[in-house]
């Protein structure tokens, strides 16, 4: 079947939540992915950071089969074998005494919400039903009704209501405000270090600190959701780590299987995640065999093939290239590790068209908002590898 046919069938049958560029991938090896005519890109992506150890890694393959010849499900109803060990090799590589683990990160953003709601009530002493949670302008924590309720983007919203009660939108990077929202039934603030939806934002250099320092002075807890700026995708293994804060609870997924099967956690103290009784939370396939030992090896992989250390330094090298474009079109270059964002000036017509413009010589990225390109390869990228793709890049802004 040719690109075509598969686009057709999937505009027939498929529901049209998605606007994806007209490329069928059908295989993928490292950076690489080939699509169904035979042509060869570069991934630039990386799933939404899910990918961060490269497509079909040989050791998570390997895994992957081991384990489903061993055992895949149990519930949550008996024990596995492989949950006890992933808990405890999460919480040496993170410093936190207590894992739960989920599917999508949406789940594990809701897992973290219940989490701070209860810690609230029974903890902190907060008022039946009063628990409020303070969320940032330009968020992006997931899809779930909830979620999507404390969303500042309107197509989020959108027909989806009535919402949630209990957050509280404060401006993100802005101190001042984030000390106005305040009040006795605050349980938590939850944040991206790095907002990545909203356009590779970063915040300025010592928010996180001043904001982790309001919560320890109004007894609230600190909650960082590094879905996708977290396991070496800033540079650091989490993004909080370019300051000196220790958060209460952070929020993992994504490449926690490297791109294999979804598979997210709640990593917290004991206060926090210890409120959860048996009955309280779960899932079918939350902690399953399988999702447990290829997040065991991914972790491995990123340890040992210093996944962090190579986008910190890669990230470097290629954001100084690309500060060397033509600034025709050009605002400002934003990124921290291989987590880039490209914002564009309104005469450059959006960024989507320099997506498919780059699809065009070989490299698959994806704009995020009307004029910001996103680029975010997988972090076993060479040095070669991002000249080729720079290449590319330079071509397409000087000749657009
Ligand atoms: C889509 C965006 C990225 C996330 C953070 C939680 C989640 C995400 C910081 C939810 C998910 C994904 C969702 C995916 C595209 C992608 C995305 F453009 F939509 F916003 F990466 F920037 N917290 N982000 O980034 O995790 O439930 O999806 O596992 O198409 O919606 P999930």
């Amino acid at each position: 079947m040719t690109t075509r046919e598969y686009i057709a069938l999937e505009e027939k049958y498929g529901a049209h939540n998605y606007h994806p560029l007209d490329v069928v991938i059908n295989r993928g090896q490292g950076v690489w992915v080939y699509d169904v005519e035979g042509n060869k890109y570069l991934d630039f992506l990386s799933a939404y950071s899910a990918v961060n150890q490269g497509h079909c890694h040989p050791r998570l393959v390997k895994k992957m089969q081991e384990q489903c010849q061993q055992i895949t499900l149990t519930s949550r109803a008996f024990r596995n074998d492989q949950l006890p060990l992933l808990c405890k090799e999460l919480c040496e590589l993170t410093g936190f005494a207590r894992v739960l683990p989920m599917n999508s990160g949406a789940e594990a953003v809701e897992t973290a919400i219940k989490a701070a709601r209860k810690w609230g009530y029974t903890v902190k002493g907060v008022a039946k039903d009063q628990a409020e949670i303070i969320v940032f302008s330009n968020n992006f924590h997931g899809r779930t009704t909830t979620i999507v309720g404390f969303s500042s983007e309107p197509q989020y919203r959108e027909g989806f209501g009535p919402f949630t009660p209990g957050f509280i939108m404060a401006p993100y990077g802005d101190i001042a405000a984030a000390k106005k929202a305040f009040n006795k039934n605050t349980v938590a603030i939850m944040i991206e270090p790095i907002q990545g939806e909203g356009g590779i934002l970063i915040p300025p250099d010592g928010y996180l600190q001043e904001l982790a320092a309001l919560c320890k002075q109004h007894n609230a807890l600190f909650m960082l959701d590094e879905i996708q700026s977290g396991l070496g995708r800033s540079g650091k293994l989490f993004a909080y780590q370019y300051e000196d804060v220790k958060p209460d609870v952070v929020i993992i997924g994504k490449a926690l299987s490297g791109g294999f099967l979804p598979v997210s956690a709640v990593l917290a103290g004991d206060a926090v995640l210890g409120v959860f009784k048996p009955g309280d939370h779960g899932s079918t396939f939350g902690g399953s065999p399988l999702a447990c030992a290829i997040a065991r090896e991914a972790l491995r992989i990123i340890v040992e093939e210093k996944l962090p250390e190579r986008s910190f330094e890669l990230g470097i090298y290629f954001r100084d290239k690309l500060n060397t474009l033509d600034k025709k079109y050009i605002r400002v270059i934003r990124g921290k590790g291989l987590f880039i964002g490209i914002e564009l000036k309104p005469e450059a017509r959006g960024a989507r068209r320099f997506c498919e413009a780059l699809q065009k010589e070989g490299l698959l990225c994806k704009e995020t908002h009307e004029n910001v390109i996103r680029f975010a390869p997988p972090l076993v990228i060479t040095k070669e590898e991002l000249d080729w793709a720079f290449v590319r890049i330079k071509k397409v802004f000087d000749t657009i």
